[in-house]
């Protein structure tokens, strides 16, 4: 393939409530999305940067103008374009692996589709439902957050995730656990709000059989996860941390987690994430699906990684309607706690044109 043009589309997609995390409070959805044109087929990616650099340091500016400036024109110079020459191509310019990873997804969903294949088939998937969960944000209080547990737990989710952050972690773990019990499949996510000072406070989450405590410290504090893991009993999963199959390695052999959260936004791409699964596959690590507040179409990509054999816990793949009342695809819904993979070719699923175009704030072509 040969690149045609390449269309940088944003949208602002309000979400059905506000989502707070330790990180801050998002009420409207950024999104950027990649969208490749060549002779014999169009692609989509999306780009999960939120418009601040708070989750990571990539925020949609910066990812639109790294874009523009450097990484689609280094892949207008290929004449033999395919996705596993994207990397390669882009690996002279560091970081930015969230731009790089919806360039990327573009294309690969533009080669699947040209060659007719679903992307699931493509990435090794061996289900054509996955499991999910739900993850539910911080709240001003915990009859509020009980509320709204009770409500994913009746649309059918099969497990909670509770953001925590100092302040809000043991008090709503105990509400829940109360509320619905010692079998509910339950786990957190502290975004990185501690510290290791904090270890004696965390471990008084071990009380509670959690599946897994997500990402407690700084990003680049492997070390500190893999000493707070020698002082509680609940497992350690790394999100924010894993930023590449090597760096999944490097903290399994530290023994900084027991679990990984794969977002392939996070590692640079679906290829990347499939390796990541592959390392942790050979280590005997439990993986699963992060989410971050994507549209149907990174949904539908997340679904085909989601059905790959390491993936045995539930995922934040939730459904559209988790976070927004009118998604740009046919809306995913829940069937018994599971979304279906998407069996068309690529990531199985398009833009719906008049959903599209009325949450687009801009659009810009970059003519290689
Ligand atoms: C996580 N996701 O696992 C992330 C965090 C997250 C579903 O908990 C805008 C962009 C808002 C990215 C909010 C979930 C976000 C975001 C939360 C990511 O850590
Ligand atoms: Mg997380």
């Amino acid at each position: 393939m040969k690149l045609d043009r390449v269309e940088l589309r944003r949208l602002r997609m309000p979400l059905v409530s506000p989502f707070r995390t330790s990180f801050g409070i998002e009420t409207v959805r950024d999104v950027l999305l990649v969208h490749v044109v060549t002779a014999e087929a169009e692609g989509w990616g999306e780009c999960v940067a939120d418009a601040a650099p708070a989750y990571s340091s990539e925020y949609v500016d910066g990812a639109v103008d790294v874009l523009r400036r450097f990484l689609v024109p280094a892949l207008a110079e290929q004449d033999h374009l395919n996705a596993t020459s994207v990397a390669p191509a882009l690996a002279r310019f560091r970081g930015h692996r969230m731009a790089k990873a919806a360039l990327e997804t573009a294309v690969l969903d533009a080669e699947l589709r040209m060659r007719g294949v679903p992307l699931s088939r493509e990435l090794g998937a061996v289900r054509d439902r996955v499991p999910c969960g739900v993850s539910v944000g911080i709240m001003d209080s915990v009859d509020e957050l009980l509320d709204a547990v009770g409500r994913y737990l009746d649309e059918g989710y099969l497990r909670i995730k509770l953001k925590i952050e100092p302040g809000w972690d043991v008090e709503p773990v105990v509400a829940v656990r109360k509320r619905f019990g010692a079998e509910l499949p339950l786990q957190v996510d502290a975004n990185a709000a501690y510290t290791l000072a904090d270890a004696s406070q965390l471990a008084k989450l071990d009380a509670f059989d959690l599946l897994l405590i997500e990402q407690p410290l700084a990003e680049n504090d492997v070390l500190g996860h893999a000493r707070l893991a020698a002082l509680m009993r609940t497992p350690i999963c790394l999100d924010e941390s894993i930023t590449s199959a090597r760096a999944a390695a490097d903290a399994i052999t530290l023994g900084a987690c027991r679990i990984v959260n794969i977002k392939p936004g996070r590692v640079g791409g679906y290829l990347e994430a499939r390796r990541i699964h592959d390392v942790c596959a050979a280590h005997g690590i439990p993986v699963w699906c992060g989410g971050m507040l994507e549209t149907g179409l990174g949904r539908a990509a997340n679904l085909a990684l989601a059905a790959l054999p390491g993936f045995t816990l539930p995922g934040d793949t939730s459904a559209s309607d988790r976070y927004y009342h009118a998604d740009i695809t046919e809306p995913f819904v829940l069937h018994d706690g599971h979304l279906e993979v998407p069996a068309g070719p690529g990531i199985g699923i398009e833009p719906a044109q008049d959903a599209l175009d009325a949450v687009t704030t801009s659009s810009e072509w970059c003519a290689p």
